[in-house]
């Protein structure tokens, strides 16, 4: 591992760019963030098709941003950006050195809430994007896995960390956050993406 610009540690995986850095926000800031994002996003149970079927998705989700985006064959109409999730987005521009149109909230209620393998590479998101998650509240194990198989890389990512992945990582490997049995409180974790003219 090597500590990059910014304080950012450098996860080494074979055709991926992933980086993180924990305390990216103050412990103060995260607690707060995290009190704020749970009362001001519209947060909204959506439903995803798979095999055909539609079914709900097992956590809580909000959209905001500029441009409506599909996700699992759905299309989603994202809502305005609000005071905080801008502030939040002008920060991580500037430590990640790229701009963001649209931010997918993710509110993880207990240990069941969860999202299964897939990898962000909707052809809107064009060949190499770049994805900026932030996290706040309980800690949880992110896993990243090859297309082509092999093992899963655990990060835990903890409250006020920023994972950033670019490159080649859509295009090679997919991630998870799977369920924990052990006793978790909240999570909520904002994934800014940059979704890029037609
Ligand atoms: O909750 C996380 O850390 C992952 C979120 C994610 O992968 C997504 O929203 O696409
Ligand atoms: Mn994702």
């Amino acid at each position: 591992m090597t500590v990059g610009d910014a304080g950012f540690v450098r996860i080494e995986l074979p055709d991926a760019e992933v980086d993180y850095r924990g305390g990216f926000f103050t412990p103060d800031e995260a607690r707060t963030l995290f009190d704020d994002l749970h009362t001001e996003i519209r947060w909204e149970r959506h439903r995803v098709r798979i095999r055909g079927r539609e079914v709900d998705c097992p956590r809580l989700s909000g959209w905001e941003g500029d441009e409506a985006y599909s996700y699992s064959g759905l299309t989603l109409r994202p809502a305005p950006w609000t005071p905080r999730v801008a502030a939040i987005r002008r920060r991580i521009e500037a430590a990640a050195g790229q701009r963001f149109n649209s931010v997918l909230a993710n509110l993880y209620r207990d240990g069941a809430d969860r999202l299964g393998w897939h990898a962000d590479d909707e052809p809107e998101l064009g060949p190499a994007p770049v994805i900026a998650s932030a996290s706040f509240g309980a800690p949880r194990r992110f896993l990243l896995r090859p297309k082509r198989g092999g093992a899963a890389v655990p990060i835990v990512l903890e409250p006020g960390s920023l994972l950033v992945m670019r490159g080649g990582t859509q295009r090679h490997w997919i991630h998870s956050l799977p369920p924990t049995r052990r006793p978790v409180g909240p999570r909520i974790n904002l994934t800014f993406r940059r979704i890029l003219d037609e």
